[in-house]
């Protein structure tokens, strides 16, 4: 059995080296990803963001376990970020992983970042796509949102959920810009701590400002994820965005900007792949750059003549 009919007929085995062929850029990932494509489409993806240490992991494993309670298979996308931010996160991946594997229902996969992020989103979206193709019903990407990478990733899902945490000073301001727009709900974790309340009315008035959407409202839920409160009802939002819609028909219009924002993504790759190897890299290129420093010749002529060249 090959990886593909392997991937389709349920091996764990097949699907976890599939992800391995996506993240390292075997020879035949495309290959598998092309015949995968056509099985896809049938998870229900939800992201996961927030600042280094809110207690994203914990709480992704609690609702990774709510959702196994009724019934659903969950894939775990976690991407390691291998950045100063980290801390123990790896660490903390590798205890989770052991505590729900036993579980044939649950499948966790961490990604790490590796520094190049750029990539980062096409694999992890891959992975999201062969974990689909298995068969698994609902896939959490967990990131941090720290970058704009990451927070692109997430922003590929069906449902959004911002994590924040009370207590990191000016709270709101703390949390990067960027990351409260994207969400279609915030959790407010470490919920025994004090603040919450002040950030809950922080992330009220955030959202009166950025009224945009009045047909849905983003709840705020708060939650002790490692203590396993709050959970159901974080669930029970993130299930009640996900009818909100498919009853509006909104999840064709997420869907199709997700596809678009892919296919843009891999098509601007290929190209810069294209260019830094057969020009930019090349002896006639350094020639080039000489003569731009020497001032012979200006960039705009040197930009038109490369891509006329690329579009011929
Ligand atoms: N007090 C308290 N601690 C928590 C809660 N949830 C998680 N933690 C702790 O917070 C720490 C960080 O938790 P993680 O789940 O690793 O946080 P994370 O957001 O995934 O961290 P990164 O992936 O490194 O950004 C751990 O020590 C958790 O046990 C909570 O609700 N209350
Ligand atoms: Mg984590």
């Amino acid at each position: 059995m090959n990886i593909v009919e392997g991937v389709l007929n349920h091996s764990r085995l097949a699907l976890s080296k599939a992800i391995t062929a996506v993240e390292n850029e075997y020879d035949e990932a495309v290959s598998i990803m092309t015949q995968i494509y056509p099985h896809t489409g049938n998870a229900y993806v939800i992201g996961i963001t927030g600042p280094p240490g809110a207690g994203k992991s914990t709480l992704t494993d609690k609702l990774a376990k709510e959702y196994r309670k009724r019934g659903k298979t969950v894939g775990i996308v976690a991407i390691d970020p291998t950045s100063p931010y980290s801390g123990g996160a790896i660490l903390g991946d590798r205890i989770r992983m052991m505590d729900l594997i036993a579980d044939e229902g649950i499948f966790v996969r961490s990604m790490a970042t590796r520094g190049s992020l750029g990539g980062l989103s096409q694999k992890s979206g891959d992975a999201v796509k062969l974990m689909d193709a298995y068969g698994i019903e609902v896939i959490i990407v967990e990131t941090v949102g720290v970058g704009q990478s990451e927070v692109d990733i997430v922003k590929t899902a069906d449902t959004t959920m911002v994590v924040v945490v009370p207590g990191l000073g000016d709270d709101i301001q703390a949390i990067k810009a960027g990351i409260l727009e994207i969400g279609d709900l915030f959790t407010i974790n470490k919920a025994d701590r004090e603040g919450v309340d002040k950030l809950n009315i922080e992330i009220e008035m955030m959202l009166e400002l950025n009224q945009e959407s009045v047909e849905w409202r983003p709840p705020i839920n708060r939650t002790v994820a490692s203590k396993d409160e709050g959970v159901i009802d974080v669930v029970d939002s993130i299930e009640e965005h996900r009818k909100f819609l498919f009853q509006t028909g909104k999840i064709e219009q997420i869907r199709a900007s997700r596809i678009k924002t892919e296919i843009t993504a891999m098509i601007n790759d290929r190209l810069a792949r294209y260019v830094d190897k057969e020009i930019i890299s090349t002896d006639d290129f350094a020639n080039t750059v000489i003569k731009l420093q020497n001032r012979e010749i200006d960039p705009y002529s040197v930009v038109d003549n490369v891509v006329d060249s690329v579009l011929k």
